[in-house]
């Protein structure tokens, strides 16, 4: 592989990011430290944002009292924070309000209209601003839409432009079916392959009456629908960044399941319609909820990143996040057991085990710096399979395993009753042996592996202060 192109998705800016934005853009974040180690900095690319236009925006700055243009600034910014908070090192920060995206998603869609792939028609159907789409009668469950349930359905009818997806869903179907792009993991794509032959239907992609968006370019009466916008995100980024364009098609998409059809149908169609590479792989994480529950403004537990980055710290965090369900599963952030789980595996854990061999190093007083400079660092096999196969949390656990063993081999070993020559053989493979852990951990922690590298690349090595202070339950 010469270059790494991942993405998440573009977050709606309705509302400031929460834990779930977080979890997706955390995975993101390790893809992209993991292949800077592996193929370079300079042939990554890794690209977030936030998606900025349409009613359900509209809605939310009227609620706040604001302009649309003023309530987009603060909450993406208020993104922009909480990534930094977090440690994500994305490339660039993509905003849909960008004027030179404007530019690209009129031009896209001037070449479908010219190419025939877009017609005017009436349109009639149940529309969830929350989802900002027409539900099927599926979708409507006690006249709610499931995952907006205080939302206000509302009946529409309007002329809109369609675009002609049935007739490219042989194309996109053959296009998945040969693996000329992927969805993973296999159930989703299962699913999507399943509602894919059941039949499509042509999809709206223009509203008239929501002035918050990008003009349709030979007809400004309407604005382009917010979803066909959002999903040009990843290719405008690759045209209005200087230096970029050989990034194009993605390798990632990162997301959750609940937007998987727009970008593993929707998207692949829009790209087939004006010959376009296709992405490599999309892959849907799983929902989760809190302590059990569906995560819901009504039931008050939405919670912010940064409320938890000051209790655990940006490296706990990533930790706690990263470990606490398998990537491909639906599952259940657990907050009551952070604490516990804090204090077993990262201050009992990686914490203990550099101080242990840090202090140890300081008794001894000896010169260890050549030790560090022969030290070569490679990628462990094990950790390699596991992020080819996409399971970021199979390999931190990989890492936890190594630690554990690490510190049953010390307390086995028992190097405080060695002295001389043994002792210092002993404390060098230890620092042989964690120099190779901390760069194994760099995508995932990456503060505390610099701080290990750190304290044991240097002549006199000292025990640091703890890396993950305990706390109290
Ligand atoms: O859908 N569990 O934005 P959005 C796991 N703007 N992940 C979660 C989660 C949860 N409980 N809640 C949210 C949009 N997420 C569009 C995207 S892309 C071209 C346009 C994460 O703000 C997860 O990544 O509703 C999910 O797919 C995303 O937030 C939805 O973010």
């Amino acid at each position: 592989m010469k270059k790494f192109y991942v993405t998440t998705p573009i977050y709606y800016v309705n509302d400031k990011p929460h834990i779930g934005h977080a979890y997706t853009t955390i995975i993101a974040d390790v893809f992209a430290r993991y292949y800077r180690q592996k193929i370079g900095k300079e042939n990554v690319f890794f690209l977030t944002g936030t998606d900025e236009h349409g009613a359900k925006i509209i809605q939310a700055a009227k609620k706040n009292n604001q302009s649309p243009r003023d309530f987009v600034d603060q909450v993406s910014n208020q993104y922009q924070v909480a990534w930094k908070a977090l440690g994500i090192s994305n490339d660039y920060f993509f905003r849909t309000t960008n004027p030179n995206h404007k530019k690209t998603v009129q031009d896209m869609l001037q070449t479908l209209y010219d190419k025939g792939y877009i017609y005017k028609s009436l349109y009639k159907g149940i529309y969830c601003v929350g989802c900002e789409k027409y539900l099927t009668e599926d979708e409507i469950i006690n006249e709610k839409c499931p995952h907006h349930p205080t939302t206000e359905l509302t009946e529409q009818e309007e002329e809109n432009y369609f675009f002609k997806l049935r007739d490219l869903t042989p194309k996109v179907l053959e296009a998945l079916e040969t693996e000329k792009y992927r969805v993973l993991p296999i159930e989703k794509r299962n699913e999507i392959l399943g509602k894919i032959r059941g039949g499509i239907n042509d999809i709206s992609i223009s509203r008239t009456g929501v002035d918050w968006g990008i003009p349709v370019p030979w007809d400004n009466k309407h604005t382009v629908y917010v979803w066909v916008d959002a999903l040009f995100n990843y290719y405008s980024a690759t045209r209005i960044i200087p230096q970029k364009e050989h990034f194009w098609p993605v390798d990632l998409h990162l997301m959750a399941k609940d937007i998987l059809w727009f970008h593993a149908l929707i998207w692949e169609a829009l790209l087939l319609a004006l010959d376009k590479e296709l992405p490599k792989v999309i892959f849907a994480h799983g929902f989760f909820s809190i302590d059990g529950q569906k995560m819901s403004k009504s039931l008050g537990n939405i919670i912010d990143p940064l409320e938890l980055v000051n209790s655990y710290g940006t490296d706990g965090l990533r930790y706690l996040l990263l470990t606490s369900f398998a990537i491909g599963n639906d599952g259940d952030i657990s907050l009551s057991k952070f604490k516990e789980k804090y204090n077993s595996d990262l201050a009992n854990g990686i914490g203990n085990l550099v101080s242990r061999i840090a202090r140890l190093c300081e008794q001894s007083k000896y010169n260890f710096i050549p030790v560090f400079e022969k030290v070569k660092f490679k990628l462990d096999l094990s950790i390699e399979k596991a992020m080819t196969e996409y399971r970021p949390d199979e390999a931190i656990k990989i890492i936890w395993n190594q630690i554990q063993k690490f510190d049953k081999d010390i307390h086995n070993e028992q190097p405080w009753t060695l002295s001389g020559e043994k002792l210092q053989k002993i404390l060098e493979s230890y620092i042989e042996r964690i120099i190779p852990i901390a760069h194994n951990l760099k995508p995932f922690l990456p503060d505390t592996a610099e701080k290990i590298i750190a304290i044991f690349g240097t002549e006199k090595i000292i025990k640091p202060e703890s890396l993950f202070r305990r706390k109290n339950l």
